[in-house]
């Protein structure tokens, strides 16, 4: 059975995308969860992942590390995560791709945290990171989504790539309408993304350095 090891629920975004794909899919999995920014977090995450950052993915002796490579490790395991038809396939793995490489100004200014609720105005950087990821979200819908609730139709790795993005527009009020705005409440509605967000609710840990992060953005 795979181990997968991950940060805590409420903030981190990376084990987010791993955890809901191997849920959404129905793998089994043994769940490790290794809370983050404590005195020993660096200690302990750093005996199961090389690059002393989560998630991590265990198959027996077999390690992965990066969100995007077990993402693809378990798609050469399982079928369906990836869309059958090359072109939605390739549109999917581009869409993976940015969302991994990418939005930084919305990653730094909106970090996930799932106990947030508040209406914050996006500073023009973020909102062009939310513009484009709107544009993206109505592409798929349009172009690949006709056969189910999706990106590409079922659900799969891109949409597992925009869970994070899904919590923060939800904690920091970015409301999208028309398909996008549907796409976000398919996201958030997912089971898996429900059992994710229960399983956050009963953490204790915060992370002061990242809840005053949120505080002090709050205030410009
Ligand atoms: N690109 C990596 C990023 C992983 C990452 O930055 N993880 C954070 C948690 S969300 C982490 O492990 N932070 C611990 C640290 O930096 O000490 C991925 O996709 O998995």
């Amino acid at each position: 059975m795979y181990t997968l090891y991950i940060g805590n629920k409420n903030y981190s975004s990376w084990s987010l995308r791993a955890w809901v794909l191997l849920k959404a899919f129905g793998i089994p999995f043994n769940e490790q969860r290794i809370p983050l920014y404590e005195p020993d977090s660096s200690e302990r995450i750093r005996v199961h992942s090389p690059s002393g950052r989560l998630p991590c993915l265990h198959d027996g002796g077999t390690v992965v590390w990066d969100s995007l490579a077990i993402a693809e490790y378990l798609a050469e395991r399982h079928p369906s995560m990836w869309p059958g038809a090359a072109g939605a396939r390739a549109w999917a793995r581009s869409a993976s791709a940015e969302m991994h490489s990418g939005y930084g100004d919305l990653r730094n200014e909106f970090g996930m945290n799932l106990r947030v609720r508040e209406t914050r105005k996006a500073p023009p950087a973020v909102a062009n990171d939310i513009m484009r990821i709107a544009t993206l979200w109505r592409e798929g819908r349009e172009r690949f989504g006709q056969s189910g609730d999706f990106l590409c139709g079922a659900f799969g790795i891109v949409d597992a790539f925009y869970c994070p993005v899904a919590c923060r527009f939800a904690s920091y009020s970015v409301a999208l309408d028309g398909a996008a705005g549907a796409y976000h409440r398919a996201l958030l509605d997912l089971p898996a993304m429900r059992e994710w967000a229960e399983g956050a609710s009963r953490e204790t840990e915060h992370i002061p350095m990242l809840d005053r992060m949120m505080a002090q953005a709050q205030q410009q």
